[in-house]
């Protein structure tokens, strides 16, 4: 039942950056890490999602070095009050992992991606968090031929078992994309990693995070996608953002292209009373490469500003009227309805 919907928010470390784009170099200074932590709750946010190299310099360590300054972030994370959301595996910038991970052709590649989501899994243990998000960046092709991709989606399904094995508490979240960095990626939408996650040994356990621009990416609406991991109650956590066309993941301020496309979002999560189990909003928002040093966090603040402002708006929308132009038929008068809605005429 609608309006017991609690929304708290959360970012990673990697949506405050230098604004280096695929074409020019940085173009603002290095927020430090404790720096970036004081942004959370002056923003207004709870939650902080990691990588496994935010929470740690670097995996490739002794365990013992790698556990004991997981120990060190969780000190430092409960000191500012904050609640770390999830853990996911970086597994696309080591140089082992060039052809894929969980999905290479090459054996060693397969075996590092492994060792390596184990030691996420750790880590995740140490900040208390049981949430491990996949996001399988290199996990597809570039020429059709250079893998069996019969072959891949079991590897990817025996990589989810392998994790839900190594610790029988943690739950695995697939953040989907359909391209970028790779052609065409494995499991490129929410639907084909809910496809693969009733493979695995512990479906219970498996569900997804739900990224707006990767959606829209797939030429799918995002609140549409977001209602069908909720029919299968496993929409674990959502990254909002907006895009423009089918292009690069632009990772643009929530609502800033398509408001309308913000509102579906904000109405279906209220609706389905997201975040009641604990879930976060999260926001995958990155400044622009113009913003000035000092206003690079801003990006941050009126993408929750805007999904609030939103939230407004779906509270007081007149649910009869919905209800009337739906058994009119009249899918323009409601269109109309909620577009003036949004700009405060209705
Ligand atoms: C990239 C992804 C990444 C994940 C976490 O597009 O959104 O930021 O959210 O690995
Ligand atoms: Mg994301």
């Amino acid at each position: 039942m609608a309006g017991k919907a609690q929304f708290r928010f959360s970012f990673g470390p990697w949506n405050i950056h230098e604004g280096g784009d695929m074409f020019g170099p940085p173009v603002r200074d290095t927020m430090a890490f404790a720096e970036k932590l004081k942004v959370y709750r002056k923003l207004g946010f709870e939650g902080i999602q990691f990588h496994d190299d935010d929470a740690v310099a670097s995996v490739d360590v002794p365990h013992d070095k790698m556990i004991a300054e997981a120990k060190e972030m969780k000190r430092i994370i409960d000191g500012e009050g904050l609640e770390p959301e999830f853990v996911a595996p970086r597994l696309w910038e080591n140089p082992i992992t060039i052809d894929g991970a969980y999905t290479s052709n090459d054996e060693k590649a397969r075996a590092y991606a492994l060792e390596r989501s184990r030691k996420a899994i750790d880590i995740a243990n140490v900040l208390g968090t049981k949430r491990i998000v996949l996001w399988p960046a290199r996990e597809g092709i570039y020429v059709n031929e250079s893998k069996d991709h019969r072959l891949a989606t079991e590897r990817l399904v025996q990589a989810i078992d392998a994790m839900l094995e190594y610790d029988k508490d943690i739950q695995i979240l697939g953040e989907m994309k359909p391209n970028e960095p790779m052609d065409h990626a494995y499991a490129a939408t929410t639907g084909h990693f809910l496809a693969l996650c009733y493979r695995t040994v512990d479906p219970d356990r498996v569900g997804v995070l739900i990224e707006s621009a990767h959606a829209i990416l797939a030429g799918l609406d995002p609140a549409v996608e977001f209602a069908f991991a909720m029919y299968h109650d496993k929409l674990w956590s959502v990254h909002l953002n907006d895009q423009n066309g089918l292009k690069f993941d632009e990772d643009r301020i929530f609502g800033a292209v398509n408001l309308k496309r913000a509102f579906d979002q904000v109405l279906v999560l209220y609706e389905n009373d997201f975040g009641t189990a604990g879930e976060y909003v999260g926001l995958d928002v990155k400044a622009l490469r113009t913003q000035k040093q000092d206003v690079a966090v801003q990006h941050l603040a009126h993408s929750k500003q805007i999904f609030l402002d939103l939230l407004e708006v779906v509270k007081k929308m007149d649910r009869k009227r919905i209800e009337e132009y739906r058994s009119l038929r009249n899918y323009e008068d409601l269109e109309y309805f909620v577009v003036r809605a949004i700009m405060g005429k209705a």
